[in-house]
């Protein structure tokens, strides 16, 4: 039992708040597609009952946590890092559990971004009579379901760019002075075990070919921890050129998918000859567990077209995709204004201009940042920039 009666409601509220944030931090990668949502209930200065969602498991975190307080729920304060939802999905309306509990007041973090439930939870608590705190700890709750926020309420994955570079912003040696194959890795292993967290973060990860052709990456989550389904690996690969032999098709298990461009769109002598290239390797990469798809390009482009392989990620279930490629395919996401964060690693070194940049190109127009972080990893740091906010207006 914690001694809280000297410190104000507010910051009592806000220790038990950040007790369910953590909770809530160990559905990452076990709660997509719903949120991460952790719950704590409280009764006299007293942790009765703790959850936190985790999709296989069904339950959402206050069922959970109302399990373990049992009885002592009764008259108890339960603190929710998301708004307790008020409808019939694949569970009953947590709201209502609270209720048939009998808790005496609810503290919730945030609202659910969720249309369907969105201010209907709290009022539905309301009007039981149980007394309803919204707005603890908000923004840190909001951060960790911003690319829920953005897929539950658009359809289309949370995007964010991750590349490391030098402080004078290049993002590898020029090709001529590296070996092949070989990443040469710019910054430390402080930095390089945060973006393995960051992988863990997310439902997928796209590169290039030119990313794959020059570093052969693995693109794997080995951050350690457990996650529901595996890091989805897709490569932008519009002429099928990926190599049967790269790290990414020899380590393939279902979760490698390759994004072509249409053959048929090909015309003249070349089309037939081309489209049976592209055949035997789709039927090559297959026989590896490689899934291929083919997105049309935009008009006047050679690439897929992207917000049409968001769309059909969002339809996969992918809530969120982290970019880790070359300047080509940053300048291409950036161009369509379609990022949502920015996580940048600089290290203390300088390449020059012979050096590769984050960007091919500028964007056509400026990224606005709305708001950003500084963090230190060892002797680097890193940009986190949100360039979106996809959350309804706080009412
Ligand atoms: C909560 N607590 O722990 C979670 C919530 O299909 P269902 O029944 O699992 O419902 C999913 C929706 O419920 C999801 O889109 C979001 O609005 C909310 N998630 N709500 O009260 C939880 N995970
Ligand atoms: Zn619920």
């Amino acid at each position: 039992m914690v001694d809280l009666s000297s410190k104000s409601p507010e910051s009592r509220h806000e220790h038990w708040m950040a007790q369910a944030l953590t909770l809530a931090g160990r559905g990452v990668g076990l709660a997509s597609p719903n949120p991460t949502v952790g719950c704590v209930i409280v009764q006299d200065g007293r942790l009765i009952g703790t959850g936190f969602h985790e999709y296989e498991r069904r339950d959402h975190a206050e069922v959970v946590a109302l399990r373990e307080a049992g009885e002592l729920a009764r008259g108890a304060t339960a603190y929710v890092t998301l708004e307790p939802c008020s409808h019939y999905g694949r569970t009953g309306p947590c709201a209502d559990a609270l209720i048939a509990a009998g808790v005496g007041s609810v503290v919730v973090a945030t609202a659910d971004a969720n249309p369907t439930v969105h201010g209907r939870g709290m009022e539905r608590l309301r009007q039981a009579g149980i007394d309803v705190t919204v707005g603890i700890l908000e923004t840190s709750a909001r951060r960790l379901n911003d690319a829920f926020a953005k897929y539950i309420s658009t359809g289309f994955p949370y995007v964010t760019i991750k590349s490391a570079m030098t402080l004078d912003g290049r993002i590898a040696p020029p090709a001529s002075s590296r070996i092949r194959g070989e990443i040469a890795w710019i910054t430390g292993p402080e930095s390089r075990q945060q973006v393995q967290l960051l992988r863990h973060s997310v439902d997928a990860v796209i590169t290039g070919i030119g990313t794959v052709l020059s570093d052969d990456p693995l693109l794997t989550d080995r951050s350690g921890l457990p996650r529901r389904r595996p890091l989805l690996r897709i490569v932008l690969d519009s002429e099928l050129r990926l190599p049967l032999e790269s790290k990414l098709v020899q380590s393939a298990k279902d979760d490698l998918l390759v994004i072509c461009t249409n053959p048929c769109l090909q015309t003249g002598a070349h089309a037939s000859a081309n489209s049976q290239i592209h055949e035997q390797r789709i039927a090559a990469l297959a026989a590896a567990g490689v899934t291929v798809k083919q997105i049309i390009p935009d008009p006047g482009k050679t690439s897929p077209a992207l917000p049409e392989l968001l769309r059909q990620l969002g339809e996969m279930q992918i809530t969120s995709v982290m970019v880790e490629a070359g300047s080509g395919v940053n300048a291409s996401f950036l161009d369509a204004a379609l990022v949502d964060r920015l996580f940048l690693f600089y290290a203390p070194s300088m390449l020059g201009a012979d050096g590769l940049p984050l960007i091919e190109k500028a964007p056509s127009q400026k990224p606005g940042v709305r708001d950003f972080t500084l963090h230190r990893y060892g002797s680097d740091f890193a940009f986190e920039g949100r360039l979106t906010d996809p959350w309804p207006v706080q009412s």
